[in-house]
């Protein structure tokens, strides 16, 4: 009998350059050196995360995200703030950008569509900057990180001995 392999899946959308490079340096210089900064390649936004998905379910909600009708935008990344629970310090905005709750919205109901057990709480978006980062970080940081979302990817995150590792498995372009 054929094994059956689920994989830790999620949407995301990755940054360019320049967004990269801006994120980067928006690590306020008090808790740079200190705990485990997010390697800039890993440096991306989960739109939806599905979770443990079998190869069946994976085929299902790459379907459901080719029928996704979203047009391409530009967001602004605007704080700086600190998940004290989880010890990560992120980047993110005060709201949730129209077109990007959009895509999150279209690929849940996709993911829904395909009996997938989506989490019902609201959708937080943010970048992890760094973890086990220091507390002491009493209050959101403004920050002005335009970025041009051009295409959205589904990625596997696979545990590994030297860390979490990101599998691009696909990318959709944005209208
Ligand atoms: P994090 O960076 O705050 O850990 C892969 O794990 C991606 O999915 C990461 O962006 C992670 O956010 C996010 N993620 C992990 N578990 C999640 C969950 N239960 N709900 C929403 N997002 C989750």
């Amino acid at each position: 009998m054929e094994r059956i392999v689920a994989e830790r899946l999620f949407f995301a959308v990755w940054p360019d350059t320049a967004t990269r490079a801006a994120l980067r340096a928006s690590t306020p210089p008090r808790m740079r050196g200190s705990g485990r900064p997010t390697p800039e390649e890993k440096l991306h936004l989960t739109v939806l995360f599905l979770g443990q998905m079998t190869p069946a379910a994976r085929r299902c909600v790459e379907s459901a995200a080719d029928a996704v009708d979203c047009q391409a935008f530009t967001m602004k990344l605007t704080r700086i703030g600190y998940f004290p629970r989880s010890r990560v310090l992120w980047a993110g905005m005060s709201e949730v950008p129209e077109s990007l709750a959009a895509l999150h919205e279209a690929l849940r109901n996709g993911a829904r569509s395909c009996g997938c057990e989506i989490e019902t709480h609201a959708y937080a978006p943010h970048i992890t900057l760094m973890r086990d980062a220091p507390g002491h970080f009493p209050a959101p940081e403004r920050v002005d990180i335009p970025w041009h979302v051009r295409f959205f990817a589904l990625v596997a995150s696979r545990t590994r001995p030297g860390g979490t590792h990101y599998e691009t498995l696909r990318t959709w372009p944005l209208r």
